[in-house]
């Protein structure tokens, strides 16, 4: 009985042990979300402060289809009206993206 106590505060402070790992690197690393709006034919501010893993989410508020491509290819969101679309960046740098539909809309974003 006392040997089966004994295991189980073991597997206790194991379990604890996990629980502070896991909350330091969440805190240091926890990937963000960052959104973009499209509307009226244009690329809403690029966000910044988008680190490696972090997610970006292009919401087409516009009235056209729109896609946010990335030059490089690392991403390629097709996006009917009034739809949403997310990507998770995976290296660091700047990414040009533009729309396949309308070259004119660009923007560049910067990965840290
Ligand atoms: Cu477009």
């Amino acid at each position: 009985m006392s040997a089966r106590r004994g295991f189980g505060f073991a597997r206790l402070l194991i379990a604890a042990g996990w629980v502070t790992v896991a909350a330091v690197s969440s805190a240091a690393t926890a990937p963000k979300v960052h959104t973009v709006v499209i509307a009226d034919m244009a690329f809403g501010p690029a966000p910044a402060d988008v680190h490696v893993g972090d997610t970006v989410r292009y919401v087409n508020k516009d009235m056209f289809r729109h896609t946010a491509t990335a030059r490089d290819g690392s991403f390629d969101l097709d996006m009917q009206p009034k739809t949403s679309a997310e990507t998770v960046v995976k290296k660091a740098g700047t990414i040009n993206v533009y729309c396949r539909f309308h070259p004119g809309m660009k923007q560049a974003l910067t990965v840290k």
